[in-house]
């Protein structure tokens, strides 16, 4: 029998930084785990599998890695198009024999362009990978089990990933999973206990669904059970969830995943203003107060954490500050874990409004969209705007508030959490909003000195040091650096655009 040739497989999450920083962002929970999903797939006696997560991990720009990979398999989301496809160039360059695949949110909402720039262009979820993979080696190279790879995610903080659903019941208007309109699934039991039995011993587990709650309550409790079960074993020491704001409308739900060691509740309220979050069809979140949800989680041992959306489009400076004011001055209510410009994110109906009503901006990038800038013209004069969103994405002038805010917080609610909670309590605000720390390696610490000032605003920022090959490229490469265009400088929709979102024809795949 002739021995079979071992692989080379480099999984890469592709990521532009809004703070344009190319050092690793190490402690923000949660943590991109498509690769170590796809790795489970491969064959470890048969495949060198290594992960390179551009979140995680820092800005690639280690060149001796460029010839190494046989096969490199990219994700990420949406505005990172751009960072894949030059990235691929390095490898192709270094190796032109390399097979590149794409796969994830970028593939779905560019498929013309991803199957043009690279090998395979998977349109479906990390199951689709074993048949690529049987594609380019054979079925040998295919792993027995499923089981993601978290033994390649070291070090993991202490903290587990879990996936039990996918995708979403709901359709808010921004959201990629409503462009996207795949069915709301929930893993099988099998699933989640292998995903269970891979995590080992860990701190505690942050369960990734966009949904724990969805719309089958039998579903719902088998999973919490099932999750409780291993609580009660003793493999972690709690865990928490994201939510839809109808989970909260029957606090027996509060009450079943307390029981089940639960400790933490993550719930997109989005906005406090009822007008904004209709226009968002996001009415799940119309009773959504973070007052009382507070109340509830703490009453039963969880801490709440929410997300907030600012859409300068629809809200006056006066109108954001005002709210925000309102949570800073009320211990009793947390600061927002998320707080985000809305993204006209491709393929949404909220892009295709935004595009209808002339609001996009000229000469927009897609890589402008990561929900730090203004991409949109706002209802009050730009002058005014963007000074704000400057100030309020680095919390400036509200820094001695924030400290206030958040050990006042955490002393309010010290009865009701445990030191775990509390010390989350603390650090999560100030680690969110209290400015970062850059450290990495010398080449990411000096790729982010390179990066022109950031401005807040689509229209007045430069392009980031990324678009400059970091080593000379041969001219047909010229194209992979240039930036995906979103709108022309009249503000209308680009053709290279249209195109690249242009439906392809699957290509058919042994198996
Ligand atoms: C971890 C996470 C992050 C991490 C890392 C994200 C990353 N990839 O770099 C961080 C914290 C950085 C992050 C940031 C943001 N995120 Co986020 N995040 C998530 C989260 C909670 C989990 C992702 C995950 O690992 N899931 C588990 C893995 C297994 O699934 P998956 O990645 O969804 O991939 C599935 C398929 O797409 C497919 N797949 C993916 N890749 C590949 C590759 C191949 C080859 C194949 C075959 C299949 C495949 O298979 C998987 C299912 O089996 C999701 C919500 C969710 N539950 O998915 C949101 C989500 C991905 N984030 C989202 C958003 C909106 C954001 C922000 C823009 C929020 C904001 N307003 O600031 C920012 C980004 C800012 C910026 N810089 O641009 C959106 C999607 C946006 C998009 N399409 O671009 C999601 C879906 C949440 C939501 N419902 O709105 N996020
Ligand atoms: S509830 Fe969340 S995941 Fe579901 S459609 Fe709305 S924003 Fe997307």
């Amino acid at each position: 029998m002739r021995l079979k040739r071992k692989q080379n497989v480099l999984i890469i999450n592709a990521y532009f930084d809004p703070w344009r920083s190319s050092t690793p962002t190490r402690w923000f929970i949660p943590r991109a785990m498509a690769p170590y999903y796809l790795a489970g797939h491969f064959n470890a006696d048969l495949c060198n599998v290594r992960v390179w997560d551009e979140v995680f991990h820092g800005a690639l720009l280690d060149t001796r890695l460029f010839d190494w990979p046989d096969l490199v398999i990219f994700t990420g989301l949406t505005a990172a198009f751009d960072r894949a496809h030059q990235l691929s160039a390095y490898f192709r360059n270094a190796n032109p024999a390399v097979v590149t695949v794409i796969g994830g949110p970028i593939a779905r909402a560019l498929p013309s362009i991803c199957a043009e720039s690279f090998d395979y262009a998977c349109q479906g979820d990390v199951e689709e990978i074993p048949q690529v993979i049987e594609d380019l080696w054979g079925s040998d190279y295919v792993s027995e089990s499923t089981a993601p790879r978290f033994d390649l995610a070291v070090p993991s903080m202490g903290v587990g990933y879990l996936e039990t659903t996918k995708n979403c019941n709901f359709a808010c208007s921004f959201c990629s999973l409503t462009g996207e309109g795949r069915k709301f699934v929930s893993h099988s039991e099998q699933s989640i206990t292998s995903q269970l039995d891979a995590m080992k011993r860990v701190l505690g587990v942050m369960v990734l669904d966009n949904n724990f709650y969805g719309n089958d309550r039998q579903s719902f409790e088998r999973r919490v059970e099932l999750i409780g079960e291993r609580w009660r074993q003793g493999q972690f020491r709690g865990w928490g969830a994201l939510v839809t704001g109808d989970f909260f409308k029957h606090p027996e739900n509060v009450e079943l995943m307390a029981r089940n060691g639960c400790k933490g509740i993550f719930s997109g309220v989005e906005s406090f203003d009822p007008e904004v979050l209709r226009s968002f069809n996001k009415k799940q979140s119309l009773t959504s107060d973070p007052r009382a949800l507070t109340k509830l989680c703490a009453e039963n041992g969880m801490f709440f954490d929410y997300g907030m959306i600012v859409d300068f489009s629809q809200q006056t400076i006066a109108d954001v500050d005002s709210q925000l004011n309102a949570v800073l001055e009320d211990p009793t209510i947390p600061l927002p874990g998320l707080l985000s410009l809305t993204i006209p994110i491709l393929g949404t109906p909220y892009f295709d409004d935004a595009a209808r009503a002339g609001r996009l901006m000229p000469n927009l990038l897609l890589s402008d969209m990561d929900g730090q800038k203004v991409v949109e013209w706002p209802k009050e004069p730009l002058e005014k705007v963007v000074p704000f969103v400057a100030d309020l994405m680095q919390f400036k002038g509200r820094k001695r508030a924030l400290a206030r805010h958040t050990v006042k917080h955490a002393w309010h609610w010290r009865r009701h959490f445990d030191l775990d909670q509390t010390a989350l309590a603390m650090i999560r605000p100030l680690h969110r909003f209290g400015g970062r720390i850059n450290l990495g390696n010398l080449r990411q610490m000096s790729q982010s000195r390179k990066e022109p000032p950031l401005t807040y605003c689509a229209m007045s920022d430069g392009l980031r040091s990324a678009y400059t090959p970091l080593v000379p490229l041969p001219s047909q490469f010229e194209k992979c650096f240039e930036p995906l265009r979103i709108t022309d400088a009249g503000g209308g929709l680009t053709e290279e655009l249209l195109k690249a979102r242009e439906k392809t024809t699957p290509v058919a795949l042994a198996g």
